[in-house]
């Protein structure tokens, strides 16, 4: 059903957003299952049969869309023009006075995954349409068996076509879809055409204004997926706090009801089994075994997991453990467990990155959160990051935040903008509950308080909950202040926080706004909830390598350092304090970041791009050290 509802939402918003003449016929003899399904995550898709399409693309900007609309603005049906499967080279072979004003298939080329800033000099500023080419042939046709083409992410709007045909589209740069082109495919020579439209408008979610650089393009890796014809389509393997291991399976084809689903872990030697309902649904569930060794950040254990039905086997590895909150303390495994975080952009160390996250990158960069500041949580901010970064935390042992770009100004009252919102966090729940070091599922940052706000946040949170109970959910929200007798008194009030299980809130006193940083120290925090508080953010900027020891003035590392040493001291005298998460681990690229330290970075990083280590790095590392020691 959760699935049946991300569909709904795709589809509603591929028709609305297509002109019935510009939408292509289904191949004939498609069967019923198997058409283009925008919206399906098909989890745990890297352990499957597949074949990878990254590697070497065509890539051809389309500023100002041509491809979508004639000279008039009338809608084109692309599959007659650059979604087509025309051959330009053969026809011209065939009539040399063939007419032609693209040709993808010899377009330059670019790696894929990787955001197209990197391809060239001209693309480094580019925001708009760009289309996408590559040629294939494939192994995986076989009678029985299914292929699904897979988006790990693009960024942000994507229409896809294959062999001449329109396949479907999807919103929403972070998140996973899939479409089944069984009946599209062909052993030789497809021709796989992708638009990608990295156009933020006030409506789509995040909106035109963030504090990062937009990296459009085929960011994440693009794969051929193989499943039988029925096939385990979601599983949701978990501990729960009363002692219980519960499996949700849902399977997708024309064989799913009645289809007997056995979920095991055999190190554990535990194996359950049940037979699904009409909707290819069986829920099951056993007390946890005495030997199950529970996953935590010091002791990150993952079990091999099998589902099987029919003649799937879906494989995962997965951990057990518990998160909860008790008053003001968030537990883990039954123990208070204080987060000693960093915020994350998903950005890979070096002068030039482009969203390139492979396991290298992202073991660079968790390493450095985990060994180099004996931290035990990350905050990926401010968007679903790579799946990649997800597995590596499990393994590593770090707590994750998950997040999704409600980001600032969203348009809260169009209704559209929150399907959007809502079907980009439903794919990230699925894509990721089973990862053990996901705790907190994040609805919002910095949102201006209204009533429409309330309402659509109100309605992710809920949501976030139906779709996964068993971890927390919260937003990262901001608080007015006052003076009180000399010191400044900060009272949580957002009237979100009846919503959420872990209240976060993001505070820059002594960086923005008129506070004296000698000041932050004896800040007096209020709150009436019996609920955690996070620091979700606080940070302040400096180029590395920038000293003045004797004025600690702005920009500096000494400046830096000193923020963070008072700001960890007043960190120390809120009661109801469950963890920490500074702005932020790297600097990282922001257009709107142009100062002379800056030249479009956001300098807030403890450490450089390159990784070089600033001064608040140690006084952040120190202080965690000590707190982790004193467990
Ligand atoms: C914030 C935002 C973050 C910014 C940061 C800053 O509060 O959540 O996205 O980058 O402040 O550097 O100002």
């Amino acid at each position: 059903m959760r699935l049946a509802q991300i569909f709904v939402v795709a589809v509603t918003a591929a028709l609305l957003a297509t002109p019935a003449d510009a939408r292509p016929a289904r191949p004939a003899d498609a069967p019923a299952y198997s058409t283009t399904v925008p919206g399906t995550v098909l989890v745990n898709a890297d352990r499957r049969t597949g074949e990878s399409l990254s590697g070497p693309w065509h890539y051809s900007v389309d500023p100002y869309k041509d491809g979508m609309a004639d000279f008039h603005g009338k809608p084109l049906d692309v599959t007659h023009g650059r979604g087509s499967d025309v051959n330009v080279e053969a026809a011209m072979k065939a009539d040399p006075d063939v007419f032609f004003e693209y040709d993808l298939a010899r377009a330059p080329v670019g790696p894929v995954p990787s955001a197209w800033i990197a391809y060239s000099p001209e693309l480094r500023y580019y925001n708009g349409l760009m289309w996408y080419q590559k040629s294939f042939d494939t192994a995986l046709i076989k009678s029985g068996q299914r292929v699904f083409l897979r988006f790990a992410a693009a960024d942000y709007k994507t229409m896809v076509y294959l062999n001449g045909h329109r396949v479907g589209e999807h919103e929403g740069g972070f998140t996973p879809f899939s479409f089944d082109v069984t009946r599209l495919l062909r052993e030789k020579n497809n021709n796989l055409v992708v638009a990608v439209d990295s156009t933020r408008t006030p409506d789509s979610v995040p909106t035109q204004v963030t504090d990062w650089e937009t990296y459009g393009g085929l960011i994440r890796d693009v794969t051929l997926v193989a499943t039988p014809e029925t096939y385990v389509d979601d599983d949701f393997i978990r501990l729960t706090t009363d002692g219980l291991i519960k499996a949700d399976v849902a399977l997708d084809g024309p064989a799913k009801a009645g289809q007997v689903v056995e979920v095991s872990v055999p190190a554990l030697k535990l194996s359950l089994k049940g037979t699904t309902d009409a909707d290819g649904h069986v829920s099951l569930s056993t007390r946890a075994p005495k030997d199950l060794k529970r996953w935590s950040p010091d002791t990150p254990t993952l079990y091999e997991v099998s589902v099987k039905a029919g003649a799937d086997v879906l494989t995962d590895r997965i951990g057990f453990r518990t998160i909860e909150v008790k008053g003001t303390q968030i537990i883990l495994n039954g123990e208070p467990i204080f987060l000693r975080g960093i915020c994350l952009h998903e950005e890979e160390f070096g002068p030039n990155p482009s969203r390139r996250i492979t396991p290298e990158a992202s073991r660079a960069l968790l390493s450095e959160i985990k060994t180099g500041l004996h931290g035990n949580y990350v905050r990926l901010s401010h968007y679903p990051h790579s799946e990649i970064t997800t597995r590596m935390a499990d393994e590593m042992g770090l707590l994750v935040w998950s997040e999704v770009p409600v980001y600032w100004a969203v348009k809260f009252d169009n209704p559209d903008t929150l399907k959007v919102a809502q079907s980009m966090m439903a794919e990230n729940i699925l894509r990721d509950r089973n990862r053990a070091s996901v705790i907190i599922w994040s609805v919002a940052n910095e949102t201006p308080i209204s009533d429409a706000r309330n309402s659509f946040l109100t309605a992710l949170a809920r949501e976030a909950k139906a779709l996964d109970g068993t971890r927390l959910v919260s937003a990262a929200l901001l608080t007015g202040k006052k003076t009180v007798d000399g010191h400044i008194d900060i009272t949580i009030d957002d009237p979100l926080i009846p919503e959420l299980d872990v209240m976060a809130v993001n505070t820059y006193n002594g960086w923005y706004g008129n506070d004296k940083i000698a000041d932050v120290p004896a800040t007096v925090w209020h709150s009436s909830f019996n609920k955690p508080l996070i620091l979700s953010e606080f940070g302040a900027e400096t180029l590395y390598g920038v000293r003045d020891p004797v004025r600690e003035a702005r920009f500096t590392e000494d400046y830096q350092a000193k923020y963070y040493k008072n700001t960890l001291a007043m960190a120390d005298r809120i009661p109801f304090l469950a963890g920490l998460s500074p702005w932020i681990l790297k600097d990282f690229r922001s257009p709107r970041r142009q100062n002379i330290w800056q030249q479009g970075w956001n300098r807030k990083g403890v450490v450089s791009e390159n990784g070089e280590r600033k001064m608040a790095f140690f006084v952040l590392s120190d202080y965690y050290a000590k707190m982790a020691a004193k467990k």
